[in-house]
């Protein structure tokens, strides 16, 4: 294990873009990493790399095999099930005729089926595509002829048929991998740069693209916020999210099991099952996105979250608000930041002021540096990915070399502050994003599925500000001439076979044009402060 001081310069891992633009940074090398470090680290901690997640895994788990791992569908598996299980869903995908760096679309609501199908995928180093389940079959079809996969388990109604649509060579299944058992194969042996994971994720323009994570940035994503938030065997995470994005995959699952600690799965959120949840099991933690956390609020048992160690939120801004209005009934969330790209990045302190409106300071490993020019938030470090699955345009895009030493820039396309005590603030955005209920709606993909509607002229949607959903997608439409504007209803069931339900729009106003300048592009700011002035 590498050993290293944080007071020691360029301290992360470095790795290459070639033909990345040099620009001149120059990082502030005061990360105030040590404010994540528990006392007795002394100000300086070991960087996980090199390691897989995988072995780390199993290197937990295989202690003590008795213990509590995961609860789902009303009963616990031991970390010992569990492990067996994992290996005898590998025999079987082996048995298949998969191999190392064959890529596996997993998708479902989430069960203990769905954990275990992951994990068996990567412990076999096979490349696992986690898939949003609510996602339209375009947008399915979409991610599978992008990454060619070899096989799909897939617990969605009509998922199967649509991808054997697709490609009737594709070895189909669900989570429960009803395949003929194999011999046990080599399980744990990926490297730590092999590829893990492929999120797919959009740009500004264009179709989304895959985001690969190596075994080596899936561990130190998960390893920085287990040492940051004090995650222990000792804890137990209610985990609603779902296990198809970064939040809930590749923090929630992988930093349990990486902890040793345990998880209650829930498939779905309902505020109901997730305080009876942590009631019932004993929770010490909870992750949850702001909408999750606002209607959490909104419930008369809301105390009962006080009985938890630690709250945390992210994948969209926790208002002030919010924050106070837990911190008025003696709970203090903490809020942090991460995106598909780089697992977590920014994180308030555990012990410490936990500020509202801020996402604190840059985790262990992470350096953090603000464009000068821009502000953009440029960052690296070793859960930061490599790049975009067979894109190597938006790759080089999407980095910025230092000219001091090797290792680039990842941008984040968030615009940031950093104050004098070292705490970080995401200030707005280079990109054209709405997030809403901390998921991802990029405005023109939106744009060019409500512009097919045959009454619509043209269209551009817009981000309005939504107590509940952070953001709510509205539509701009301009009407064709002679024909009437359609209603939401109409534009939403028109969009609805194109688009996930999270990307309709929820409120559409008619106007005579849309603001656009000299060149011709929409003024989608204008937009959003229209809504402002609403
Ligand atoms: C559901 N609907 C939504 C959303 N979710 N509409 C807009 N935005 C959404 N996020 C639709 C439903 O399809 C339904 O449509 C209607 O809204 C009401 O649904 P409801 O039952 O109230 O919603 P829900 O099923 O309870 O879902 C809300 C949710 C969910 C629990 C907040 O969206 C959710 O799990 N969000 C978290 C996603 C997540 O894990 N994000 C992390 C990605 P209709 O009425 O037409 O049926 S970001 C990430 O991973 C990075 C690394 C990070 O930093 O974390
Ligand atoms: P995704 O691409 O789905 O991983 O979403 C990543 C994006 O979510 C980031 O680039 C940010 O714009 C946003 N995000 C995540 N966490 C936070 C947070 N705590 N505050 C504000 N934005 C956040």
């Amino acid at each position: 294990m590498d050993h290293i001081s944080i007071a020691e310069e360029g301290a992360a891992v470095k790795w290459e873009v070639p033909g990345a633009t040099v620009a001149t940074v120059s990082p502030d090398r005061a990360q105030h990493w040590s404010a994540h470090l528990p006392p007795e680290h002394d100000g300086c901690f070991d960087l996980p790399a090199p390691g897989t997640l995988v072995g780390a895994w199993t290197d937990r788990l295989t202690y003590d095999p008795d213990r509590p791992l995961l609860h789902a569908d009303g009963a616990w598996t031991t970390r010992g099930e569990f492990l067996e299980r994992t290996s005898t869903v590998a025999g079987r995908l082996a048995a298949s005729g998969l191999v190392v760096g064959d890529r596996v679309l997993v998708s479902g609501p989430s069960s203990l089926d769905l954990a275990a199908a992951h994990v068996a995928c990567l412990r076999l180093g096979l490349v696992v595509v986690p898939v949003n389940g609510t996602y339209t079959g375009e947008e399915l079809a979409h991610i599978a002829s992008d990454c060619r996969p070899t096989a799909a388990l897939v617990d969605n109604d009509g998922w199967a048929d649509l991808l054997l649509g697709l490609d009737d060579g594709l070895i189909v299944g669900t989570t429960a991998v009803d395949l003929p058992d194999g011999p046990t194969p080599v399980l744990d042996g990926a490297a730590p740069d092999d590829p893990a994971t492929i999120g797919y994720t959009s740009g500004t323009t264009g179709a989304p693209k895959g985001a690969v994570l190596t075994q080596a940035n899936l561990l130190a994503g998960a390893e920085s916020v287990r040492l940051a938030w004090r995650w222990t065997e000792a804890d137990r995470l209610l985990l609603c999210l779902p296990l198809f994005h970064m939040h809930g995959l590749g923090v929630g699952l992988h930093g349990a099991l990486l902890a040793g600690g345990s998880a209650v799965l829930q498939s779905g959120f309902a505020p109901d099952r997730v305080l009876d949840g942590i009631a019932e099991h004993d929770c010490t933690m909870f992750f949850g996105v702001p909408t999750m956390y606002h209607r959490l609020a909104e419930h008369d048992r809301v105390t009962d979250l006080g009985r938890l160690r630690l709250c945390v939120a992210g994948s969209a801004p926790l208002s002030p608000a919010l924050h106070a209005r837990f911190a008025a009934v003696g709970i203090s969330v903490l809020e942090r930041y991460g995106m598909t790209e780089t697992v977590m990045l920014v994180s308030n302190p555990f012990e410490g002021e936990r500020r509202a409106g801020s996402v604190g300071f840059p985790l262990p490993g992470v350096e953090l540096h603000l464009d000068p020019a821009t502000s953009e938030i440029l960052v690296r470090g070793p859960s930061v990915f490599g790049g975009y699955w067979e894109r190597p345009d938006a790759t080089v895009e999407a980095f910025v070399a230092d000219e001091v030493d090797a290792a680039a820039w990842f941008r984040t396309g968030d615009l940031g502050s950093v104050d004098d005590d070292g705490y970080v603030t995401i200030t707005g955005r280079a990109k054209e994003l709405i997030i809403s209920g901390g998921l991802n709606v990029f405005p023109a993909e939106v744009d060019e599925a409500l512009a097919a509607h045959p009454a619509v002229a043209e269209v551009a949607v817009a981000g309005s500000v939504s107590e509940e959903w952070g953001e709510e997608v509205v539509a701009f439409v301009v009407a064709v001439e002679g024909l009437s504007c359609p209603t939401i209803d109409e534009l939403r069931e028109f969009a609805k076979d194109r688009l996930a339900p999270h990307k309709l729009p929820r409120r559409m106003l008619c106007i005579d044009a849309l603001p656009r300048n000299s060149l011709g592009k929409v003024l989608r700011h204008e937009l959003r402060e229209a809504l402002c002035d609403d």
